[in-house]
């Protein structure tokens, strides 16, 4: 029996090897790693939650401004159904818009019709459903009776800047520097995102007014 001691020296000492090189693993407040997630030590950096997203399209929330749709990502089409589709801050055709005018107006005075062409700027700006718009429209000075009839200046604008898709149709009013308003009809329409056609008028008994212009984002 004595013969079999110094056999179980070697295993013996094995064991204690090993268990000494395990406590560094499961060390209490040790640092944090890529691998080590998803617990209370967790840092901002390492959070172990997985970037979401909810509709599968590719593009996390943040950087997907509708993660519950998956049609709406940065790169996607942008389409007219009042969603801002490729996550660029503006839906449809959102942004500021200008062109000129051309106004063809005829005024009748003391029995006799007069006519004016004037080149007008128009400035409009489309957000979120509503489209602000101004014609506005500066007489020739040197032309008596158009200072006369049309005012030195006159502007038009729609009554309510509401705006639906690619189509605005409604109410407009004709407003002069000569004391005096009337109304017309407006529509415009989009043929692209970028690009639109103005399109007013105004008749009346002593004043009729064509208004053509097309206009485009800036
Ligand atoms: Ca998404
Ligand atoms: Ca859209
Ligand atoms: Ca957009």
């Amino acid at each position: 029996m004595r013969g079999l001691g110094p056999r179980y020296t070697g295993p013996v000492l094995a064991l204690l090897l090993i268990s000494c090189t395990g406590t560094q693993t499961i060390k209490p407040g040790g640092e944090e790693t890529a691998a080590d997630t998803g617990t209370a030590a967790d840092t901002a950096a390492d959070s172990g939650e997985p970037a979401r997203d909810l509709d599968e399209d590719g593009y996390a929330a943040g950087e997907d401004c509708m993660d519950l749709n998956a049609a709406v990502h940065p790169g996607a089409e942008e389409v007219w159904n009042q969603l801002d589709d490729d996550c660029d801050g503006r839906f449809d055709a959102d942004g500021t818009w200008a062109g000129t005018a051309t106004v063809n107006a005829q005024a009748v005075y003391e029995g006799n019709r007069y006519t004016f062409r004037l080149g007008c700027p128009f400035a409009g700006e489309r957000k979120s459903g509503t489209f602000e718009w101004l014609v506005s429209c500066t007489t020739d000075a040197d032309d008596e009776k158009a200072q006369l009839l049309l005012g030195p200046s006159f502007t038009i604008r729609p009554e309510d800047g509401g705006v639906e898709l690619e189509r605005w149709e409604g109410d407009a009013i004709v407003e002069s520097a000569g004391g005096w308003d009337t109304p017309a009809d407006a529509t415009i329409v989009w043929s692209t995102f970028d690009r639109a056609g103005l399109a007013a008028d105004v008749s009346a008994a002593s004043l009729s007014m064509a208004v053509g212009a097309t206009i485009s984002r800036q």
